[in-house]
């Protein structure tokens, strides 16, 4: 069923916002994390398992909670877009943009003409109700879509002047362990050139007036990268959760 972008309200009123990376493909993993406060949960297809009906079942599992469903996309591909978006993930992430033509492909393939190139089946698409509610699904789904690109290397950050100015483009995510990899320094996220880059591409994103997204480092939680500017925040993820509370039972249980 339609139901409006509660992740996208909340940065257009200029609320800090949190999300979580879903990389296990279980549904009932999304439906543990819906319930616990991130205003977000993104489906990650980039480096996981699950497909399209994997999807579903977790976009099913996160329906009754406030969280906005997001997906990332394994590939900057318009057919791979329409499926999630008619799925009803409420908005696209594409991985390593590096220039201007690749997120106006991603802006055309996730908006319905004119702005985008769309194909409209709403009359059946799971988004729209199955169809029960198409008309509503038709009359606000431009408002309401979540349309972000992440920067993850050098050559993307170069490119930002450009690629701020798409219209249609709600946020840049930055991804700093692809980021750290692109210029040879991959997790090193105190190296000096490191530093610079990432310091870079944050003021040209903020210069521009594109929101700004990114993720928790070691040394950066959420509260300081909402101070230095960012809008969203990713602050951990279900894999991440489940090893780290797994890992800390493990070594805290002594065996008499
Ligand atoms: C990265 O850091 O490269 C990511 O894709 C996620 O934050
Ligand atoms: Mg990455």
């Amino acid at each position: 069923m339609f139901r409006r972008n509660r992740l996208k309200t909340r940065l257009n009123q200029g609320k800090s916002s949190t999300g979580c990376w879903l990389f296990l493909g279980s549904p009932a993993a999304t439906e543990v994390l819906a319930h616990v406060g991130f205003d977000a949960l993104i489906i990650d297809h980039e480096h996981s398992p699950g497909g399209l009906e994997t999807a579903v079942h977790q976009l099913r599992a996160a329906g009754g909670s406030d969280a906005t469903v997001l997906a990332r996309l394994a590939d900057n591909n318009a057919s791979e877009i329409k499926r999630l978006l008619d799925a009803g993930v409420e908005g696209v992430i594409a991985a390593n943009v590096e220039s201007a033509e690749e997120v106006e492909r991603l802006v055309q393939a996730a908006y319905y003409p004119p702005r985008g190139r769309r194909g409209a089946h709403f009359t059946v698409s799971r988004a729209a109700g199955w169809g029960a509610s198409s008309q509503t699904y038709f009359d606000n789904i431009q408002d309401e879509i979540l349309v972000v690109a992440m920067i993850e290397s050098a050559r993307g950050v170069a490119t930002l002047p450009e690629i701020c100015q798409v219209p249609g483009l709600d946020m840049l995510f930055i991804g700093p362990l692809d980021l750290s990899a692109s210029i040879g320094e991959t997790g090193r996220y105190d190296a000096p050139a490191f530093q610079t880059l990432l310091a870079q591409a944050e003021q040209t994103i903020l210069a521009s007036g594109v929101r700004l997204g990114g993720t928790e480092l070691p040394g950066s939680p959420a509260a300081a990268l909402f101070a230095r500017g960012y809008s969203f925040v990713t602050v951990g993820s279900d894999v991440g959760f489940l090893r780290q509370s797994a890992c800390a039972a493990a070594a805290s249980t002594s065996r008499p």
